[in-house]
């Protein structure tokens, strides 16, 4: 559901993490899921990502620029066909700049943002996402994450450990939320979507889809 008739406010949840209702207008939802419409393309990366402790994540998964497998990156698809990642566009980097810059109401900070990895989730309606810090990047800039379709609640919780405190933020199709400084290596997670929620003009009838731009650190000669 968007475009609600009580506007919903900017947040800071968190130092450094910020929610930001409404960032996107139907036109960049939609410009997004035709994005990723075509990453998501035959051969499709879109995969169920396997952890080592023999689970199988509900999210569908693929990435651009870095390929991530729990819990490193590669420019290989290393548990799939070994193929080359699709390479991180040049236009998702400058949203990202702006999305860090409208976060922070800063623009120096919004200027120096350089992502070079995004993993875009595909939830179906049974999808969720257990608590956990995105750490696997070397680099500690901010993470922007890009919520399309379903809405979700999203369990921003503390940098110690997955027990609270913690905030449940509503997730709506559209909403930009950051996540830096001292939140950056804050647990996180989805415990739910709530199906049959998502804007319908967008190009998405079913699911969630979240796109989160990160920072590797990571060159590719060591
Ligand atoms: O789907 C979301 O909003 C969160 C995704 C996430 O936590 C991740 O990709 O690490």
């Amino acid at each position: 559901m968007t475009d609600a008739l009580i506007p919903r406010d900017r947040t800071t949840v968190a130092e450094g993490a910020v929610h930001v209702p409404d960032w996107l207008d139907v036109a960049g939802r939609r410009r997004l899921v035709d994005a990723c419409r075509e990453w998501a393309r035959p051969p499709g990366r879109l995969r169920a990502t396997r952890l080592p402790g023999g689970g199988v994540m509900s999210v569908r998964t693929l990435c651009l620029g870095w390929h991530w497998v729990p819990y490193r990156y590669s420019r290989t698809i290393d548990d799939g066909d070994g193929s080359p990642v699709t390479p991180f566009p040049e236009w998702l980097a400058e949203l990202g700049r702006r999305a860090v810059a409208d976060a922070y109401q800063d623009e120096a900070v919004g200027e120096a943002y350089r992502p070079d990895v995004a993993l875009v989730n595909y939830y179906d309606d049974t999808a969720r996402m257990g608590l956990h810090q995105d750490r696997d990047e070397r680099s500690r800039e901010p993470v922007v994450s890009l919520s399309l379709g379903d809405s979700c609640v999203f369990r921003f919780g503390n940098t110690e450990n997955r027990n609270r405190p913690w905030t449940d933020v509503p997730l709506v199709s559209g909403d930009l939320f950051v996540f830096g400084g001292p939140s950056r290596l804050a647990y996180h997670g989805v415990p739910k979507t709530l199906p049959g929620t998502g804007d319908p003009d967008i190009g998405l009838p079913r699911g969630r889809l979240n796109i989160t731009l990160r920072v590797s650190g990571l060159a590719d000669t060591p």
